[in-house]
């Protein structure tokens, strides 16, 4: 029975890839080249340290540990500042009406990010309260599609796993939602968020109905 819905962060309740992208951006060219936002596209759900490496890659250079520490730091300045701005009107369609119906359902909800900047983005667009377990990049050492996040959640909300449904919108929280031996909720396309036990364009297009078919599939 399904006791626990379990939220990636961005791309899921916000997209905040615009901030990202823009802050990965000025990064980039400080050093001296371009920045995409195709390349951007592949940096999500992936860790700050984890999307700083690639860029470099991409960009064609080499930086040692403790310098990677100061770039990764000034990005993530520049990126607090465009997030302190947020509204709650930024939330993504669905997701605050779909929060609400699964508590009022009787579930419990978790965050599972790999976000360290999640409380702040859940406090600037006011949904904290909808949240019975933070689970983020603050409390988690291996990066999705490590199944730590989830399996972090479930056992902050007293959960057993196989009573959680995880909702991503990135293939690696899609791989770490089945590890954890969770069911899996795709927030995008079918052909991208293969391995989904459904997919769905948007949580707008999500349901307590839909939830409870789900778990009367398996
Ligand atoms: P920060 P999610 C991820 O959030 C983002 O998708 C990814 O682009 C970002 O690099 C990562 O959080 C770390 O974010 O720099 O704020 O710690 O999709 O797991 O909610
Ligand atoms: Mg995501």
């Amino acid at each position: 029975m399904i006791q626990a819905c379990i939220f990636d962060l961005d791309g899921v309740i916000v997209d905040t890839a615009v901030y990202h992208y823009l802050a990965w951006k000025r990064l980039a060219n400080e050093l001296g080249f371009d920045f995409t936002e195709a390349q951007n596209e592949r940096l999500k759900g992936i860790s700050r340290m984890r999307s700083l490496e690639l860029i470099l890659e991409w960009g064609g250079i080499r930086k040692t540990a403790a310098e990677q520490e100061v770039l990764a730091t000034r990005k993530n300045e520049w990126y607090v500042e465009m997030i302190s701005h947020m509204t709650p009107q930024e939330i993504l369609p669905g997701a605050k009406a779909f929060l609400e119906a699964a508590r009022n359902a009787g579930l419990k909800t978790a965050l599972g990010s790999a976000s360290k900047n999640s409380s702040a983005i859940l406090e600037r667009t006011k949904l904290l309260p909808l949240f019975d377990a933070i689970v983020d990049g603050n409390t988690v050492t291996a990066s999705k599609p490590d199944p730590e996040v989830f399996l972090k959640g479930a056992a902050a909300l007293g959960i057993a796993p196989a009573d959680c449904v995880v909702f991503e919108d990135a293939i690696a929280g899609i791989t770490a939602a089945r590890a954890a031996g969770m069911k899996a909720v795709g927030i995008g396309q079918q052909e991208t968020l293969t391995g989904a036990d459904m997919v769905v364009p948007g949580l707008q297009f999500m349901s307590i109905e839909k939830l409870n078919k789900l778990a009367a599939n398996s």
